[in-house]
């Protein structure tokens, strides 16, 4: 490949309002936020990545406000004015500043995509020129919904009913105590064989897992991240108590927590997030090793905007993507999206890869500027000092 310069690094903080929110077991916010990375190199292309994050420290530790100090005063300045002939490089360029994976994982994604577009090449097939021949992307996803949690149950039905015949095959349903035997058996009787599988984002602890268990006669695909979100051992504890796969989400942030949740029969299932692991150098490791174990493995979202989306619909294309991933057309999320064109859902519930280089799609200037001015105008927090 050839190699690229790193000129510039802009940062966009946006706020986009959701078609549809997702209420799960830690709530609901009212915007999707995310800071959108612009890089550009020294031949004039542009890449884009997603640092697809909330205001609150809710699902992960980091939030948009973090992310901005570690991104601009610590990624930024080690990257400008760097020549790589590999994005994977970024990682070890970007090792001097732990932690903060959403973080790193945006300005790698922005990365991954110029090097894609100075290389004329989609994005999807420069992450298989990192693999071994025989894993070039598919040229569509199987994709799923996800659902937030509803006031009642004849709303949650309805919502499903609605997905369902939008196209989709695969639905995934928010759980919290309270909110779950009675909604799985509500679901199961009133759609007994749709693919269905649960998320509980942490909501339970160990003491639970005899109600769990109750959940594995609903045929599940899989319950995702029941435990707690730092918590591996435990899950290794609940996993031999039912016969539903537990899907590792929270828990897992790098190839080397997936290697001991695996040896400790933790999980049987990786919801795969690029941007939690820190980016899809990560990515491709973790890939690697669900191959390389026959573990089944699909690409989770954080109701990215289609920036973050189209770069993980590239990597959902990869062979060893084997499950239908959380990426969504894109009426599912906004009216409009930040780009073009937009993803819409085809036959057996997939959505096309686009043809253009790098992520495909085309950030609007003009939506960006609207987006950006929502986020100013949102903006919870005085400034800190
Ligand atoms: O747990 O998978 C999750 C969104 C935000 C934070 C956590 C999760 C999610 C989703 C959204 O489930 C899936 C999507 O982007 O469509
Ligand atoms: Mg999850």
């Amino acid at each position: 490949m050839k190699s690229i310069t790193i000129q510039e690094i802009r940062l966009h903080v946006i706020a986009m309002p959701l078609v549809e929110l997702l209420k799960t077991s830690f709530g609901a916010e009212p915007y999707k936020t995310a800071i959108l990375v612009e890089a550009v190199d020294s031949d004039g292309h542009t890449g884009w990545g997603e640092t697809a994050l909330k205001t609150q420290p809710a699902y992960g530790a980091e939030t948009i406000i973090t992310a901005l100090h570690i991104t601009r005063d610590f990624l930024i300045p080690k990257l400008v004015g760097q020549t790589l002939d590999t994005p994977t490089r970024a990682p070890e360029l970007l090792s001097s500043a732990r932690g903060n994976h959403h973080a790193r994982a945006g300005v790698e994604a922005a990365i991954w995509d110029l090097m894609a577009k100075a290389n004329d090449i989609r994005l999807a097939d420069c992450f298989a020129l990192h693999l071994p021949p025989d894993h070039a992307p598919r040229d569509s996803v199987r994709v799923g919904v996800s659902i937030g949690i509803q006031d009642s149950l004849d709303e949650q039905i309805a919502l499903i009913q609605k997905r369902l015949d939008e196209g989709y095959r695969r639905i995934k349903l928010k759980i919290a105590p309270g909110w779950d035997l009675d909604l799985a058996r509500a679901v199961r009787q009133r759609f007994p064989d749709i693919v269905l599988m649960l998320d509980a984002n942490s909501a339970y602890s160990l003491a639970d897992a005899d109600h769990l268990r109750q959940l594995d006669e609903f045929n599940l695909l899989m319950i995702e991240q029941p435990l707690a979100y730092n918590d591996i051992y435990e899950h290794s504890l609940l996993q031999p108590q039912l016969s539903t796969p537990i899907c590792l989400d929270e828990s897992i942030h790098s190839a080397g927590d997936w290697r001991l949740a695996l040896e400790l029969g933790a999980g049987k299932i990786l919801n795969l997030k690029p941007t939690r692991v820190g980016g899809f150098t990560e990515s491709l490791k973790l890939y690697e090793l669900c191959v390389e174990r026959g573990i089944p493995l699909w690409i989770g979202g954080m109701l990215e905007t289609g920036v973050g989306r189209a770069a993980n619909l590239a990597f959902a294309a990869l062979p060893g993507v084997t499950l239908p991933s959380d990426i969504s057309a894109t009426d599912r999320y906004f009216d409009p999206d930040i780009t073009e064109p937009p993803f819409v859902l085809g036959d057996g519930s997939a959505l096309k890869l686009p043809e253009g280089t790098g992520i495909g799609v085309e950030v609007q200037p003009d939506r960006l500027a609207e987006a950006e001015a929502r986020w100013r105008a949102y903006n919870p927090f005085p400034p800190l000092f």
